[in-house]
């Protein structure tokens, strides 16, 4: 079974997923880092001489795309270890990253972002020609700048922000076969300054499905009572959504956060996932309400009702189960029959 995201645990597996793309992130977040990522990461020196106006870093890694069982196709940062949804992408503002996507299928696929900068030959598209042939081989560039001031003075926005990457060009020119096999990951690029969390965890509804599963079998996220946790959701497929969580709430905005006590920005826990969307937010977990089996789900009445549902498990401090969450966990196990 492709399990990779259901029963994460707290083993410390998530992290490993992360692909953290800078040595100043890891002293505060202390992931796991991919080998390949490190392996692959150039030294700032040719970095500044690639990109100097920004100061940002050149960053290189190899992905492969997949076949995993069960019909589905996912992106991994090494052979043998792709997962649905793929690994978490992390760069600053500034920061380019040159993607070696190696095409381990017998299927055309490619790698198409959102919210970063590229030419058309990193397009990911049919339309460009910017696609990878079965067993190819092929480069994608991504560029991410920071707010600057346009002619006239007018701010333009950066790149920072929750985005997401997918496939473009599996089954048809707009990649529907891909999406629909798992090929799809989430990209986050983030502004010096912003806060580092303890846990990730990718939230993706796709069709009907949440990482390509329903319940019962939905993923269970995992966290310990405080522990910083950043969800990133995206929306894939043909319908339409909207991400709620149980007991917890985050800020309409970029971060997720109020950026002070006066700060007037909405304060939610419901949002539109809708099909190429994206937003990501972190919350504290069981903050104000303990440790316990919360229940995560997409709010469309039948969306839920049909699977759209699964736990968000927040553990006792020392890693331990609060009361009645396994009880819960197994009521959960029911899901769509009546008790
Ligand atoms: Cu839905």
């Amino acid at each position: 079974m492709t399990d990779h995201h259901a029963q994460e645990g707290l083993s410390g597996r998530n992290f490993s997923r992360r692909t953290m793309l800078t040595a100043a992130a890891m002293g505060a977040v202390a992931p796991v880092v991919a080998p390949a990522v490190v392996a692959g990461a150039a030294p700032a020196a040719s970095a500044k001489a690639r990109d100097d106006s920004s100061g940002g870093t050149l960053r290189r890694i190899t992905m492969y795309a997949e076949e995993l069982p069960g019909g589905l196709i996912g992106y991994g940062l090494a052979p043998g270890g792709a997962t649905v949804p793929g690994p978490i992408l992390e760069i600053w503002e500034g920061d380019t990253l040159e993607i070696e996507l190696i095409n381990n299928t017998d299927r055309q696929l490619s790698i198409h972002p959102h919210g970063v900068d590229y030419s058309v030959d990193s397009d990911g598209s049919p339309l460009n020609d910017s696609f990878n042939r079965p067993g190819e081989r092929r480069f994608y560039t991504w560029r991410t700048r920071a707010p600057f001031q346009a002619k006239g003075g007018t701010w333009m926005p950066g790149s920072a922000g929750y985005w997401h990457y997918h496939d473009h060009a599996m089954g048809t020119p707009h990649g529907t076969e891909g999406l629909r096999k798992g090929l799809y990951g989430a990209l986050i690029v983030r502004r010096q300054g912003d806060v580092l969390p303890d846990r990730q965890h990718t939230v993706v509804f796709n069709d009907m499905s949440i990482n390509n599963k329903i319940a019962p079998n939905a993923p269970m996220f995992e966290a310990r009572l405080g522990e910083r946790v950043e969800f990133i959701a995206i929306g894939h497929g043909d319908q339409f959504h909207t991400f709620h969580i149980h007991a917890h709430r985050w800020v309409d905005n970029r971060t997720g956060m109020l950026t002070g006590p006066d700060d007037p920005t909405p304060s939610i826990d419901n949002k539109d996932l809708n099909p190429g969307c994206s937003f990501g937010f972190q919350l504290i977990a069981g903050e104000g309400v303990g440790p316990g089996a919360w229940m995560y789900h997409c709010h469309v009445q039948f969306h839920s009702d049909q699977g759209m549902a699964g736990i968000f498990l927040v553990r006792n401090e020392d890693g331990s189960m609060p009361p009645g969450a396994q009880e819960a966990i197994d009521r959960h196990h029911g899901h769509g029959t009546d008790h």
